[in-house]
């Protein structure tokens, strides 16, 4: 491949890691949270790319109480030659020269690359400090830093303290040791966070089978450390997604195949639930917005298995096809492709563009899954998938009917509906809120206390349906979601339109309780199963009613937990009186108001998504068959957790 060509000129390549720093946001997206941890990505990245071509086994994280965090690989180690043309070392030019492709080129020659991929120069130029090791049979060592050159009052970015050295220490490792301290100047904030981490690693792990990932804190005393190695690799991934779930096959289904240079492999399995759960990647990188590989897929599983279900006669003459959406119906699935020259498009930059890989993902899965269903040891999984979209086939049309119904088509049977709902009195959406309230005496309250121009307010009598057990056509029959559907005026499923919306905010206040936590789940999933993009687009809130008032003569405090409640009464200080709400049906109006409504003083959490695959797994937890994970979540979690990974506290 063909590389941008430098003057050997040092302060040509300096001047390249300062515009880094000038725009951080071009090479890394955000100087917050997410760059934070961008810049640590580079650079794991670049020892799984070593350990994906078959150098390495081992990556070793670890997060400093410093600040700075380490990545070690057993692979090769970096090049410690001296380049040509440029007279310095090949780790110090991966260090300060900017790679050529970075946002814009097509040079990932790497497969860990994509959005990433903008190199570990990056990472050097963002950081206060970078410590390189590498071992080949001597230890060779380099470092770099950042600061502000009082001369010249500028920053320098990524520097060489010096050039590379030959410690002259003997060592049987082989591999890389790169360590580095993010930049406060850079960053809004500077700590890696232990799950973000942990996440990721483990999803990496999942895509490159049998690589020994691990992750060490030592923040913590003692320090904490997890191991991510999984020989199934993606097959694992996809057990892993469907555990607390009724397989209908096991092991998953698996294929892996090359086609134009492209690796393609998935893995497969479907459980007795109703819902699609597939997750793409390319070169390691989530793909939630999709693309051609994920079309690919989809089209050549229906074709196959259409075909398939013609030729075993599960499918007579007269019979249609089944349609795709039949065949995904409890279907979980990983599809992992490895490429060069990925175009990335859409809104997030995370939708695979490149149009040569519909047809040959599409070729591979046709041709691997007839391979399989032509073998007898296979029949009972392949009989398995016919018979679950013979089921989702039959319920389709029936759906159909019931969706109409809930769109609000029949205008008399939406008002009847919508009787309950005490609406606000602006009609601009982008201002209005509704509160979807636990219980009719809090929802009473709600409308008394409300700000009536632009609160609106639906009570709920009893406990909506659990839209993870029940297919489509009977989750519509349920009326308190059939209220929730008209009143939100967006329709569900394909259906589903967000200009449509209603309200700006959907915010479910429910108790503090297991009952108020149970109820909170089941509306989550249904948002989660049938109004994605209304939870994707941050318009589901969870409001937080406080569990006691500290209170004395003209003070009042509230507390949202246990902890909160010992600072509060400090706060109050002597002779204070404490009340604890056993239920949002117990609060006046105006404490309502105050504690829970009023946007100046209230606490919303607002529902992310911004890791559909946990957010998945829980909500399978919470709502799946597996009563004992859900009772123990929902006990541990009563209080609503703050914590929850698809969860952010916002003040609104
Ligand atoms: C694209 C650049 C960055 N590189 C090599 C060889 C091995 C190697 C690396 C690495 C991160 C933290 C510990 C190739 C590749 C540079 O060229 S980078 N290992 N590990 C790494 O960065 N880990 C290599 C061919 C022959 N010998 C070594």
């Amino acid at each position: 491949m063909a590389k941008k060509t430098y003057s050997a000129d040092d302060i040509t390549v300096l001047e390249g890691l300062e515009a880094v720093r000038v725009r951080p946001g071009m090479y890394i997206g955000s100087t917050g949270e997410k760059g934070l941890h961008h810049i640590l990505w580079e650079i794991v990245d670049n020892a799984i790319d070593e350990a994906a071509n078959g150098f390495a086994d081992k990556v070793d994280v670890v997060l400093y109480k410093d600040g700075s965090a380490s990545v070690e690989d057993n692979g090769r180690g970096m090049p410690v030659d001296i380049h040509k043309d440029k007279k310095v070392s090949a780790v110090e030019l991966i260090f300060t020269q900017l790679h050529a492709g970075g946002k814009f080129g097509n040079d990932n020659y790497n497969y860990s690359g994509g959005l990433h991929g903008v190199g570990a120069s990056v990472t050097n130029a963002l950081s206060e400090w970078l410590k390189v090791q590498v071992y080949r049979g001597n230890v060779y060592q380099m470092e770099f830093s950042s600061y502000f050159d009082e001369k010249t009052g500028k920053m320098v970015s990524g520097a060489p303290k010096a050039p590379l050295a030959d410690t002259g220490m003997k060592t049987k490792k082989k591999g890389t040791f790169v360590q580095f301290k993010p930049d406060a100047r850079v960053f809004d904030t500077t700590v890696f966070k232990f799950d973000v981490v942990a996440k990721r690693l483990r999803e990496i792990a999942f895509l490159n089978k049998g690589v020994c990932i691990t992750l060490t804190d030592k923040r913590e005393e003692p320090e904490v450390k997890k191991t991510f190695k999984y020989d199934g690799g993606i097959v694992d991934f996809v057990k892993y997604l469907n555990e607390g779930k009724n397989a209908l096959f096991d092991p998953p289904v698996y294929v892996s195949a090359e086609r134009d240079g492209i690796l393609i492999e998935f893995a497969m399995q479907h459980t007795d639930s109703y819902v699609e759960s597939i997750f793409s990647f390319v070169n390691n990188i989530p793909t939630p917005e999709g693309g051609m590989h994920e079309i690919g897929f989809k089209s050549g599983i229906t074709k196959v298995l259409n075909d398939f279900a013609r030729n075993a006669n599960y499918l007579k003459d007269k019979d249609p096809n089944f349609m795709g959406e039949d065949f995904r119906e409890g279907m979980t699935a990983i599809l992992s492709i490895k490429m060069k020259n990925v175009q990335f498009e859409g809104q997030t930059k995370t939708k695979l563009g490149n149009p040569e890989v519909r047809p040959a993902v599409e070729a591979v899965t046709v041709e691997e899954i007839e391979l399989l269903t032509k073998n007898k040891k296979n029949a009972d999984i392949f009989d398995a998938i016919i018979k679950k979209a013979q089921g989702a086939a039959k319920v389709r049309n029936a759906a159909k009917h019931a969706k109409e119904i809930a769109r609000g088509k029949k205008e008399a049977d939406s008002t009847k509906l919508i009787g309950k709902l005490a609406n606000c009195s602006s009609k601009k959406a982008e201002l209005n809120e509704i509160f979807i309230v636990e219980g009719d005496s809090a929802g009473g309250s709600a409308k008394q206390g409300r700000d009536r121009q632009h609160q609106a307010i639906l009570p709920l009598r009893g406990k909506p349906l659990n839209a993870e057990k029940k297919r489509l056509d009977e989750v519509l029959k349920n009326e308190e979601i059939r209220t929730i559907i008209s009143a939100l005026g967006t329709g569900i499923g394909s259906d589903f339109t967000l200009k449509s919306l209603n309200y700006d905010k959907v915010i479910i206040l429910s108790d503090a309780d297991q009952d108020g936590a149970h109820i909170r789940a089941i509306l989550l999933t249904f948002f989660f199963r049938y109004m994605k993009e209304l939870v994707q687009t941050g318009h589901v809130y969870i409001g937080m009613p406080p569990l006691y008032k500290v209170y004395k003569k003209d003070m009042e405090e509230y507390a949202y937990d246990d902890g909160e409640l010992e600072a509060k009464k400090a706060k109050v200080g002597r002779g204070y009186q404490i009340q604890r709400y056993k239920g949002l049906g117990e609060m006046n109006p105006e404490q309502l108001w105050d504690t829970t409504m009023n946007p100046k003083t209230r606490l919303l959490m607002q529902v992310t998504l911004e890791d559909a695959a946990e957010a998945e797994r829980l909500i399978t937890t919470l709502m799946g068959d597996a009563i004992d994970a859900r009772k123990a979540y929902i006990s541990e979690n009563a209080q609503f957790n703050k914590e929850d990974s698809f969860m952010k506290e916002v003040k609104l």
